[in-house]
C-alpha cells in the first residue's frame, strides 16, 4: 500500500510556519517565496546553459575583477527584480554590483528587510557543468521604515541575520534555508515546478570524515592549518575511520555536502592572500548562520564568523566551517598569529 505522505511545497511550508506564529506579518514568508521563484527562473537557464548562447563571458568584469559570465548577470537580475517587485525587501546588495541598491518606491521603502546575495557562486564551473549555487542573507533593516535603506542596513554582524539560505543547481535543484527555528531543505520537483520539503530539520552531524580544502595552496597556509590537514591524512581505519578529501571548487556544493553528511570545509588565508577569497557578507555569514542553526560551527580561524563586524560589502575573510567536533579538532592545531606574515 503506497504511503500517502503529504509533501509540503515551499509555499505550503512557509504558510504553515505563518499559521504556527500568528504574530508574524508574513513578510519573511513572502520574501522566501519570492527567492524561490527567482531560483526556479535561474534554474531553467542553468539547466540549458550548454544549449543556448548564454555561455561565455558577458564581456564585463565585476568588482572582484572576475570575468562576468552572462548567466551571472541573468541570475543577478532575476533575484533583484523579484525582490524589487515584492513587498518585503527595501534593498539588496550583490556580489555582482559595486554598491547596494535601495529600492526607491513607496512599498519597498516601507519594507522590513534587506537582502544580500551571491547570485551565482562558482560561476567559473558553469562551462564544465559542475554544480553552482546562489547564496542569500536576510537582515531586518536598522534604518527607519518609509525611507530609503542605507549602507548600515547591510553592514550588520552575521548574528543579526533573520534568515539565510542557498540554492544548489546540481544533479537536482535544492533550496535550503535557515531561520532561528531550524534549517529545512526543499528539492525542486520539475513535474509540478515546485520546491518540495525533502530535508526537514537538517542537523549538521557533530562528527564527519570528509575534509574539504584546496590542496594546491597547502604550502601557503599557516603552519597550524598545514598540521591539521596532515592529521586528516593520517586518520586510519583502526581508529575513527579514514578521512576522505573532497573539493568541488564550488562553495555551495562543498558546504552543502558538509551540512548533509558531516565534514569540514576550509578556505584559509594564505601568505599572498591573508584574508582568503570568500566574501563575509554574502558567502560566509549566510553559511555560518545555517550551519550554526544546524548545530555546527564557523570561524575565521580566530573568532566566530557571525561575530565579525563588517566594514565593507565585499570584504574577504578566511573560513573554517562544519561539524562541531571536527572544528574542535582543527582548533587544537590552528592557533593563528594575529596577522599572517605577508
Ligand atoms: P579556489 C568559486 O569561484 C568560489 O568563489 C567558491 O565557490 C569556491 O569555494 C572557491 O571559489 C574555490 O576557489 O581558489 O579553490 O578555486
Amino acid at each position: 500500500m503506497s504511503i500517502n505522505r503529504k509533501i509540503l511545497t515551499l509555499d505550503e511550508f512557509t504558510i504553515q510556519q505563518l499559521r504556527n506564529f500568528p504574530h508574524a506579518t508574513g513578510e519573511l514568508s513572502s520574501l522566501l517565496r519570492d527567492l524561490g521563484l527567482a531560483a526556479k527562473r535561474v534554474n531553467v537557464e542553468v539547466n540549458k546553459a550548454g544549449l543556448v548562447d548564454i555561455l561565455g563571458d558577458a564581456g564585463t568584469v565585476n568588482i572582484q575583477g572576475e570575468d562576468v559570465k552572462k548567466l551571472d548577470v541573468f541570475a543577478n537580475n532575476q533575484f533583484m527584480k523579484v525582490l524589487q517587485h515584492g513587498v518585503s525587501c527595501a534593498g539588496i546588495a550583490s556580489e555582482e554590483m559595486d554598491d547596494f541598491v535601495a529600492f526607491d518606491d513607496e512599498i519597498s521603502k516601507k519594507a522590513k528587510y534587506v537582502v544580500m546575495f551571491d547570485p551565482l557562486d562558482g560561476s567559473g564551473n558553469i562551462d564544465v557543468n559542475i554544480s553552482i549555487g546562489t547564496i542569500f542573507s536576510v537582515y531586518r533593516r536598522v534604518s527607519e521604515r518609509g525611507t530609503l535603506c542605507t549602507k548600515e542596513d547591510f553592514l550588520q554582524s552575521g548574528i543579526n541575520q533573520v534568515a539565510a539560505g542557498y540554492m544548489v543547481y546540481g544533479s537536482s535543484t535544492m533550496m535550503v534555508y535557515a531561520t532561528r527555528r531550524g534549517v529545512n531543505g526543499f528539492t525542486l520537483d520539475p513535474s509540478i515546478g515546485e520546491f518540495c520539503l525533502s530535508h526537514p530539520d537538517i542537523q549538521c552531524l557533530p562528527d564527519g570524515n570528509i575534509y574539504s580544502v584546496n590542496h594546491g595552496n597547502f604550502f601557503r597556509y599557516e603552519k597550524g592549518v598545514q598540521e591539521y590537514i596532515t592529521e586528516c591524512q593520517k586518520k586510519d581505519k583502526s581508529n575513527g575511520g579514514p578521512y576522505t578529501q573532497r573539493y568541488i571548487g564550488s562553495m555551495v556544493a562543498d558546504v552543502h555536502r558538509s551540512l548533509i553528511k558531516g565534514g569540514i570545509f576550509m578556505y584559509p588565508g594564505t601568505t599572498d592572500k591573508p584574508n582568503g577569497k570568500l566574501r563575509l557578507c554574502y558567502e560566509c555569514n549566510p553559511f555560518a548562520f545555517i550551519v550554526e542553526v544546524a548545530g555546527g560551527k564557523a570561524t575565521n580561524g580566530m573568532i566566530r564568523i557571525l561575530d565579525i563586524q563588517p566594514n565593507d560589502l565585499h570584504q574577504r575573510v578566511p573560513l573554517f566551517i562544519g561539524s562541531s567536533n571536527m572544528m574542535k579538532e582543527l582548533e587544537e592545531f590552528h592557533k593563528p598569529q594575529k596577522e599572517l606574515a605577508v
